[in-house]
This record gives C-alpha cells, structure tokens and sequence, in this order.
C-alpha cells in the first residue's frame, strides 16, 4: 500500500516455508505391437509390483491408453523412465513410458 512512514519495507517471512520438491507422475502408454506379458513383466521388475497389480494396471492401460505406475522425486522418475525404454527397444517393442510433475 502507501508508504506512508517512508521507510522502505521487505516483507519478513512468517510461517517458514518447508517447500516440498516437487513430484513426478511415471505413466505407461498403449501401443497396439508390445505384448502384454511384456508389459506385466517390465511393471514387476522396475516397479515392484505384484503379478497380480501388474496384470490389473496393464489391462487398465491397454483399454482406457494411458495410467500412471507411480510418482516419484525427479531423479528416480527420470531413472524408470530411461530403464523401461531401454528395456523396451532391447527388446524391439514400442512401449512408451514418460513423466509428468505432477
Ligand atoms: N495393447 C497391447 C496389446 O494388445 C498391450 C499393451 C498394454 C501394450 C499396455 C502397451 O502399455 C501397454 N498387445
């Protein structure tokens, strides 16, 4: 407002900041070529998933195209994300898996 005492003010912090880093959506993409044992497979081994959440979020995936696997710090997203696509094209398959912040 008006600096009505002429003084120059900084505002001085109240409730102190405890920010968070921000957060990263790992997410899985349909293609109509990688087979979905496959797919199952890569969710276990880089996700830790059960066989049984991994055939559930692969079927999910394959009918409505994309669901995010996890989030995660930027780092171990990026990481995921290079180890499902190398995995992927060693394999000759298509799969896609990006990030988002969340
Ligand atoms: N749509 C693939 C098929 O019919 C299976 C699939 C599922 C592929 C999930 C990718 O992220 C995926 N063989």
């Amino acid at each position: 407002d008006k600096d009505d005492d002429g003084d120059i003010g900084v505002k001085l912090e109240t409730r102190p900041k405890t920010k968070r880093p921000p957060m990263y959506k790992v997410l899985i993409l349909n293609d109509d070529y990688t087979p979905m044992e496959f797919v199952v497979h890569v969710l276990e081994r880089f996700f830790g998933m059960t066989h049984a959440q991994s055939v559930e979020l692969m079927m999910t995936v394959h009918q409505k195209g994309v669901a995010v696997v996890g989030v995660f710090s930027h780092e171990i997203a990026e990481t995921k994300v290079a180890m499902v696509m190398d995995f992927a094209a060693r394999h000759q398959h298509p799969l896609q898996c990006t990030m988002e912040k969340e």
